[in-house]
């Protein structure tokens, strides 16, 4: 029993409030150490006789990753209070965990266990419901469609008729979002993310001028708010790209300080290290990376935090938007997030909040900040197995049970699942071209939990490298586009969508990394129904079989509705050439 790699402290993943009455408690050991875990668990007040009364439940093993296995228990203590210990047990040895580290046997002394205090419904994180049934279509406004060239930017080039670069434009606006709605509406599309269409310099519109206005190239308030309605109708939620870390160079506050240096009433809008200030040969304030054109935002400043919270909720407010994504959000202090979730809320409770950050974002997730961040590891995890084959179908197991223990449960289901945007290469140009493969992808990205993300032309077999190659001009020849990529996608979304448990009712579980080493297989179950995702990842044509010991007589096939019945004899499954199954019984 290796007692260095046990670890659990009680906070964040490791134990947390789901529901207004259920705990969840869970605790690491080093991979295939320790046989069983027991919770030992009580309210820190039930005493008799000088003794603290607790009680024991088995843990499950939740899930393993390359180095670890995780323990997990739900408790619902009955006064909302709860001490709680562990214990472990290996080849007969038995040894109590608790705040105070290892004994031999248990102390009835509540001091040495773990407590989580109270159970107080305004400590639980709660994203909005209605994100986990929603499937994402992320449009750069610039590139999807020119639908009205009267407001086209001087020297806008014809559509798609060369290679983006930083600086060319093609007069993408909202009459050509209007005008392809129902592209969205046929691929099964109930969300869309604009990145920022606020009045800006550039084609990407993150240096922004003014926060209060449309870019004109997109069209103005009526068109945005004709865009909005049209959306409603039809079910779509619109969610907008908020960048507060940092302004445009032309932002007027900036402007006014490298006009009047120290004497500029915005001087503390920034963070300028001196006067006068500078852009070249190095800003000598700061930006977002070193970008001297975005002057980051001194968020701690009354005065920002102010105007910046009233463009949180003007838009909200006035245009009825159902979501934010918050740019560069891990650079922007706590203290402003936490007024911004309060200020937008107060308007729209179920408004969506989404952080942009890469890393591990526990910080921003404990429910006072945002309701989700993009889900780049998820992604980075796709691709190594899916796109650069990198790594085998066990370690991307390991990788994602790793990925979804980052996390408490409830924060999963509402994670903002991608495989690319308008910041990386497109899924297809790093699957090689291989359409199966990425076939593959989006049946992974559409059964799995989360709220999953399409970044426009995907669904018709775009490609383009990273930044600016992955914001071409959207294929709208329906000759160019690959219409049987687009069809699957669009089936997966119907399955997704007709199916609670792929979309928000189904918790998830691996089969065993090592159950099959061509395939990745994971289940998405409520308890009385069941359904199983195999993706084969080595040859994504091929047909093989997998010995599964169900014991289940038979599965329903939900993907053509062809009943399987099993051979007592040899309860495998073939698999009849699909490169996955995804299977319900
Ligand atoms: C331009 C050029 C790029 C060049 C960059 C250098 O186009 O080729 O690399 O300048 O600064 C916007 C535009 C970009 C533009 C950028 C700067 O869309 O085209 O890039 O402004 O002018 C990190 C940040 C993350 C950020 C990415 C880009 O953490 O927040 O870098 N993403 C947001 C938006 C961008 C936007 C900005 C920020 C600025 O989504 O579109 O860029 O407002 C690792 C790290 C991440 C890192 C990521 C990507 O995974 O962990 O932290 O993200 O790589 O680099």
């Amino acid at each position: 029993m290796l007692n260095e790699a046990v670890y659990h402290r009680p906070k964040d993943n490791y134990a947390y409030a789901c529901t207004e009455s259920e705990l969840h408690i869970m605790i690491r050991t080093k991979k295939n150490d320790i046989e069983q875990v027991n919770l030992l668990h009580g309210d820190p007040f039930d005493w008799a006789d000088g003794k603290w009364l607790f009680q024991s439940k088995p843990m499950i093993l939740k899930g393993s990753d390359s180095l670890f296995d995780y323990w997990f228990a739900e408790i619902s203590p009955p006064y909302r209070r709860l001490r709680y210990g562990f214990i472990l047990e290996d080849g007969g040895e038995s040894v109590f965990y608790g705040e105070k580290g290892f004994f031999e046997e248990p102390i009835h002394d509540t001091g040495y266990y773990f407590c989580f205090p109270f159970l107080n419904k305004a400590d639980i994180f709660k994203a909005p419901e209605w994100v986990k049934e929603t499937v994402w279509y992320q449009i750069f406004p610039e590139r999807f469609a020119n639908g009205d060239p009267s407001i086209n930017p001087e020297g806008t080039l014809p559509w798609g008729s060369t290679d983006p670069t930083p600086e060319n434009f093609f007069g993408g606006d909202f009459e050509g979002v209007i005008s392809h709605l129902d592209h969205l509406n046929e691929l099964g599309i109930t969300g869309i993310y604009f990145t920022p269409i606020f009045k800006a310099f550039s084609n990407h519109k993150y240096d922004t001028i003014d926060y209060m206005e449309i870019d004109p190239q997109f069209g103005d308030k009526k068109t945005f708010k004709k865009l909005i309605d049209a959306c409603h109708e039809r079910g779509i939620k619109v969610m907008l790209d908020a960048v507060f870390n940092h302004s445009g160079y032309y932002f007027p506050p900036f402007q006014d300080v490298l006009e009047k240096g120290e004497a500029s009433d915005y001087k503390d809008w920034f963070h300028i290290h001196e006067f006068p200030v500078q852009t070249e040969p190095k800003a000598n304030y700061d930006t977002f990376a070193f970008t001297p054109f975005m002057p980051k935002l001194n968020t701690e400043n009354q005065a920002v935090k102010e105007y910046l919270l009233e463009v949180g909720r003007y838009w909200v407010r006035e245009f009825d938007i159902d979501g934010w994504r918050l740019d560069v959000a891990n650079e922007v202090d706590h203290a402003f997030w936490r007024d911004f979730r309060k200020e937008v809320k107060a308007i729209k409770p179920d408004l969506y909040i989404l952080g942009e950050i890469w890393h591990d974002s526990m910080p921003w997730l404990r429910g006072d900040q945002f309701d989700a961040v993009m889900n780049y590891p998820f992604t980075t995890n796709v691709l190594n197995l899916f796109a650069k084959q990198s790594i085998t179908p066990a370690e991307f197991t390991e990788n994602m049970v790793s990925v979804m223990n980052m996390y408490p449960k409830p924060v999963n289901e509402a994670a903002f699942n991608l495989v690319d945007s308008h910041d990386t290469p497109r899924i297809l140009t790093e699957c090689s071209g291989d359409v199966m493969r990425m076939k593959q992808v989006y049946t992974f990205m559409l059964t799995f939990e989360g709220t999953p993300c399409i970044y426009y032309g995907d669904e018709i077999g775009m490609t383009g490298v990273h930044d600016p190659g992955c914001r071409k001009c959207m294929e709208w020849d329906s000759e160019k586009q690959d219409r049987d990529l687009f069809s699957h996608i669009q089936k997966l979304i119907k399955i997704r969508c007709s199916q609670p448990l792929l979309a928000n009712e189904g918790t998830l579980s691996f089969l065993p990394a090592d159950y099959h080493k061509q395939c990745i297989a994971y289940t998405r179950s409520n308890g009385s129904e069941t359904i199983l995702v195999i993706l084969n990842t080595s040859d994504s044509e091929a047909a093989f079989t997998i010995p599964f010991d169900f014991t289940d007589k038979s599965v329903t096939d939900v993907w053509d509705g062809k009943p399987y019945e099993f051979n007592e004899k040899d309860p495998s499954i073939k698999l009849d050439g699909y490169s996955f199954r995804i299977l319900k019984f």
